[in-house]
C-alpha cells in the first residue's frame, strides 16, 4: 500500500511540475475573496478595500502552484469577469454566508457562469465565506438556495465552509481542488497517455507493466 500511494504521489508529482493551475475568485462585492487570496498567500488577514479590477497572486500548496485571479464583485464592474475566463482550470465562488438579502443574486451570478462557455470544463469550489459569524447560512442551506444540486452531473462542483478571518475551510477546499484536478488529469492522461505517463505506467519498473501485464501490453 505504502509503495503504491508513493507511486502514485511520483506520477501526480509529474502531472503538475510544469503546470500552472489557473484558478479564477469570483462572488459578489465584500464576500471575502481578497481577504481569502491574502490569508492563502500571506498567512495573515489583512485590511481590504473594494477592489476595482484584480489582484493577481501566485499560491503553492502541497506542490501544486495555483495562478490565483481575485477579480473586484460590485455591479459595475461584473461585466469584466469574462475577460479573466480563458484557460481556466477553476473557478472559486465565494459566498458571503451571513449575506442572506443577496443569497439569489448569487444564484444568479452564479447561473451566468454556468451557461459561459469558456468554462464549461472547470471544476467549481464554493466557498462559502463568514462561517465565523453566528448568523451565518449553513452550507446545506447554501447548496439549497444556489441551487446547486439542480447543477448538470456533468459539472464537478463543492461547496467547502470557510472563515477567512479565522483562516478555517481554506486549506479543505484547496485539498478538494487538488485531489480533483488530479482524478482530471489521470483520466485524460490514460485515454491519451503521454510518453513519460506510459513509461511510468507500463515501463519496466512501471505500476501496470508488474500488476497488469495485459492491460500494460494494451497500453503500449
Ligand atoms: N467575519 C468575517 N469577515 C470577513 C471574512 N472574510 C472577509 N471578511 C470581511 O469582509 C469584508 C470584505 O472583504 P473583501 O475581502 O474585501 O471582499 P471582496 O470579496 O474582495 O470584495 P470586492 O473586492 O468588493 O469584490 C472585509 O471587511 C473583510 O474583513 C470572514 O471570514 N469573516
Ligand atoms: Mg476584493
Amino acid at each position: 500500500m505504502g509503495n503504491r500511494s508513493s507511486f502514485l504521489g511520483r506520477i501526480f508529482g509529474r502531472f503538475y511540475k510544469n503546470r500552472e493551475i489557473r484558478v479564477i475568485m469570483c462572488g459578489l462585492d465584500a464576500a471575502g475573496k481578497t481577504t481569502i487570496l491574502y490569508k492563502l498567500k500571506l498567512g495573515e488577514v489583512i485590511t481590504t478595500i473594494p477592489t476595482i479590477g484584480f489582484n493577481v497572486e501566485t499560491v503553492s500548496y502541497k506542490n501544486v502552484s495555483l495562478t490565483a485571479w481575485d477579480v473586484g464583485g460590485r455591479d459595475k464592474i461584473r461585466p469584466l469577469w469574462r475577460h479573466y475566463y480563458q484557460n481556466t482550470d477553476v473557478l472559486i465562488f465565494v459566498v458571503d454566508s451571513n449575506d442572506r438579502d443577496r443569497v439569489d443574486e448569487c444564484r444568479e451570478e452564479l447561473g451566468r457562469f454556468m451557461t459561459e462557455d469558456g468554462l464549461q470544463d472547470c471544476c467549481v469550489l464554493i466557498l462559502a465565506n463568514k462561517q465565523d459569524l453566528p448568523s451565518a447560512m449553513s452550507t446545506e442551506e447554501i447548496t439549497e438556495k444556489l441551487e446547486l444540486n439542480k447543477l448538470p452531473p456533468t459539472r464537478t462542483w463543492h461547496i467547502q465552509g470557510a472563515s477567512a478571518v479565522k483562516g478555517e475551510g481554506l486549506y479543505e477546499g484547496l485539498d478538494w481542488l487538488k485531489d480533483t484536478l488530479t482524478a482530471k488529469e489521470v483520466v485524460k492522461s490514460v485515454s491519451k497517455p503521454t510518453a513519460e505517463v506510459k513509461d511510468s505506467l507500463t515501463g519496466k519498473k512501471g505500476f501496470l507493466a508488474s500488476w497488469f501485464p495485459a492491460l500494460s501490453n494494451y497500453l503500449t
